[in-house]
């Protein structure tokens, strides 16, 4: 069956608003580019004076993924701490780690503000290797099955929300590449405070108030392992189509539990 992409971005002014993106068959595109215009037009960000939504035949076969299990961490401790304990458990140094959730809270692209796609960080020495640190790299051409959507919202009731399901669908595209070991997300949507750190072999670790409500920054950091090359992994990332078809599991866990 003919698979196609179908991707939406908006923007005010030239300043970026939102971006969403689907894999479907042919007999769903009408159903789904009107919806992703809704969803253009209805931003709390605000209108937009620009959208594209931009339709095209898949040219190769998509990835089929089971998605990362996923860890609610329940905590009174602060996000920094839980982070340290996270991080500790990857084989990202903890330190670097910490360095980088402080830099995407202060502003990381070299304007400090937002980056449009991911910083990618090198893994001991911390040396950043996206060719282009205003844009990043931004992650494409992927997508959740039905199932897998209904499955995720039962395992996590309560705890679903869209941006969990975008952002693991993300996630287990990014870490199922051999040279990811982590990635830290901090959403820069002022109103959503919910953040995750992956890590390889363990999975998707959601935090809550990872960042102050209100606070319009944040973004993406993927650590990837020494001697790595950009332009492949980049490739892959950008280009590759991928599918999550399966979920693993959702359970609630505090970081005592974790060491
Ligand atoms: C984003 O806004 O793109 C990031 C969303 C992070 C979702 C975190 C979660 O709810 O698990």
């Amino acid at each position: 069956m003919a698979l196609f992409s179908v991707r939406m971005r908006s923007s005010k002014e030239g300043v970026h608003i939102s971006g969403a993106e689907r894999i479907v068959p042919e007999e769903k595109l009408d159903e789904v580019v009107l919806s992703l215009l809704s969803r253009a037009r209805s931003h709390s960000r605000g209108k937009p004076d620009f959208i594209s939504v931009k339709v095209e035949a898949l040219k190769e076969e998509p990835i089929y993924l089971r998605a990362l299990p996923v860890f609610e961490v329940r905590t009174e401790l602060p996000a920094e701490e839980v982070l340290r304990v996270l991080f500790s458990l990857s084989e990202v140094p903890v330190e670097l780690g910490v360095k980088f959730y402080r830099l995407l809270l202060f502003g990381i692209s070299p304007s400090g503000g937002v980056m449009r796609g991911a910083a990618v960080v090198e893994v001991p020495s911390g040396r950043r290797i996206e060719t282009d640190r205003e844009r990043g790299i931004r992650v494409s051409y992927l997508d959740i099955s039905p199932e897998a959507e209904r499955e995720l919202r039962r395992l996590a009731g309560k705890g679903f929300t869209e941006n969990l399901k975008e952002a693991l669908t993300l996630s287990t595209k990014v870490l199922n590449h051999p040279s990811v070991l982590a990635e830290l997300c901090v959403s820069d949507d002022p109103d959503y405070t919910t953040g995750y750190l992956s890590v390889k072999g363990r999975g998707y670790f959601r935090i809550f108030n990872i960042k102050p409500a209100g606070l319009p920054l944040g973004g993406r950091v993927f650590f990837v392992k020494e001697g790595t090359e950009v332009e492949p992994l980049k490739n892959y990332l950008e280009k590759k189509p991928v599918i999550v078809s399966s979920v693993s599991s959702y359970s609630v866990v505090s970081p005592e539990e974790l060491v």
